[in-house]
């Protein structure tokens, strides 16, 4: 049959990549065949919408519009659809909620984008096992729900855990609120089961808690960008659920003080916070207004959020007093203790808007994951405060404190020369971020976004390293091409 796909124009800024083909009407029809009814689309203004994340599309050089999308309910139709694509080289781009923050999900070759939405049952709380097994379309929240069912709990805990799909917080190794305590997405990860480009069903791990017989594929997945495989189905390991915690609220004299003060937690008073989070006084700022509501102490240079959780009424009280009673001898104006469901709640959401906040009141920003050692935290954030200084910016610092991984966000503003400052001032961050042993992103990911910057903080060896693992699992170079690294 005649193919009226043709090849692709667009050249690749970077050379080097694989012959790739656009998806026309009668690859729209062929897989409308395979899959059924409704699970195909080729509506413009729908895929206008499911072809970008939370960036920007002019900010990745877009928009990327994928040529059509589909709805796979199993994972033996998203096997149909690999093998359909790799036998005509045909991009396949997986996609979850659409919540990314660096265009892992954007589908920069066009073709197809599959949508796991409709994958989105949970199948299994086993509390025997302390596992849960979901489909890559599950909100990350309600996994989390539906094991609290049975006194368990799930401990991903992204900002966007509310809208975000697990399966696109395996795809980037979300962090979050409690990688202090827990560690990030891919440390939950217990088992997946795979589509591989080429249309085979492959499983790596499972509900057992070692396993040392061969390479850990599973680790290795997550936070591959949906670069390597089609996750179809996860198995998370559960944890019991504290009976009780606390949120406490900190304000500090200053940022230095309050970013100073967080590893005094685990050696002082011997408990690892569940989260550790920070707002210096522009974060707070834009979250009172963002939301219309009043932090106390808002001239504080910075809140921190400190969550801690116990069994007892005893036993957590003790650790609540024990961190304030520490807070206050080491700068904070006050402490405040949230322990009710609603106050906790409203904290966490005062929290969570930052990012957004962002996006709604400023248009010309650098938006950075930074990551260093905890040890470094205070020398990164007097970076930041340098380079503010010195390129004439305002500047916003928030995030996750207690891990090291920053979201730093650079304000330009009604600046004359607003790109050139923003462009020199994440330049010096990134060479103060490497001196500091830290790396580009903590968690949003490398995507299209920041595909340019990958290269400073990854060795050449590195790089070929991911191109030649990118090749082993899909030698073809049909799965989300354009991504991590230039030659992918
Ligand atoms: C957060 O920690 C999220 O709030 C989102 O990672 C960060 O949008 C952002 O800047
Ligand atoms: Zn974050």
């Amino acid at each position: 049959m005649e193919r009226r796909s043709r090849r692709l124009e667009r050249k690749d800024p970077f050379g080097r990549h694989p012959r790739l083909n656009r998806a026309g009407a009668e690859d729209a029809a062929e897989l409308s065949a395979l899959l059924g009814p409704g699970k195909v689309s080729v509506d413009e203004e729908r895929i206008r919408t499911y072809s970008r994340d939370e960036v920007p599309p002019a900010a990745m050089g877009g928009p990327h519009p994928a040529d059509l999308l589909v709805f796979p309910e199993s994972a033996e139709e998203v096997a149909a659809v690999a093998r359909y694509c790799h036998d005509r080289r045909i991009p396949i781009t997986p996609r979850g909620a659409g919540t990314g923050l660096s265009g892992g999900a954007v589908p920069a070759r066009g073709g197809v984008l599959l949508s796991f939405e409709r994958m989105n049952r949970i199948l299994e709380i086993d509390e025997a096992n302390l596992c849960a097994v979901v489909e890559p379309g599950v909100v990350t929240a309600e996994i989390d729900r539906a094991a609290a069912a049975r006194g368990l709990a799930y401990v991903g805990d992204p900002c966007s855990g509310d809208a975000s799909f697990i399966g696109g917080n395996v795809a980037e190794n979300a962090g979050g609120n409690k990688v202090v305590r827990y560690g990030a997405t891919g440390a939950q990860i217990l088992g997946l089961e795979t589509v591989l480009p080429n249309g085979s069903l492959v499983r790596f791990g499972g509900k057992r808690r070692k396993d040392v017989t061969g390479y850990d594929f599973a680790r290795l997945l997550a936070g591959s960008e949906g670069t390597l495989a089609l996750i179809v189905r996860i198995i998370l390991r559960l944890l019991p659920r504290p009976r009780r915690s606390a949120a406490l609220l900190c304000p500090f004299r200053t940022l230095a003080e309050a970013v100073a003060f967080v590893p005094r937690i685990a050696r002082e008073v011997r408990v690892i916070p569940t989260s550790a989070e920070l707002m210096d006084r522009r974060a707070v700022a834009l979250a009172e207004r963002y939301l219309s509501t009043r932090f106390p102490h808002p001239e504080a240079g910075a809140h921190l959020i400190l969550e801690l959780e116990g069994n007892h009424r005893e036993e957590l009280a003790d650790r609540v007093e024990a961190v304030g009673d520490l807070c206050l001898a080491s700068g904070a104006l006050e402490v405040y203790v949230a322990e009710d469901r609603t106050s906790r709640d409203r904290l966490w959401r005062a929290r969570k808007s930052v990012g957004e906040a962002i996006g709604a009141f400023y248009s010309k920003f650098a938006k950075e994951d930074l990551v260093v050692p905890t040890s470094a935290v205070p020398e990164l954030v007097e970076a930041v405060g340098e380079a503010a200084v010195r390129w004439g910016l305002d500047s916003v610092t928030y995030g996750h404190v207690g891990d090291g991984n920053l979201h730093v966000n650079l304000l330009a503003d009604d600046l004359p020369e607003a790109d050139r400052r923003l462009g020199e001032a994440r330049r010096f961050l990134y060479g103060r971020t490497l001196e500091l042993g830290g790396t580009l992103s903590g968690e949003h990911g490398i995507g299209l976004k920041r595909r340019r910057d990958a290269g400073l903080f990854l060795s050449p060896e590195e790089r070929a390293l991911i191109r030649r693992v990118k090749r082993a699992f899909d030698p073809a170079g049909i799965l989300n091409p354009g991504k991590i690294v230039e030659g992918n």
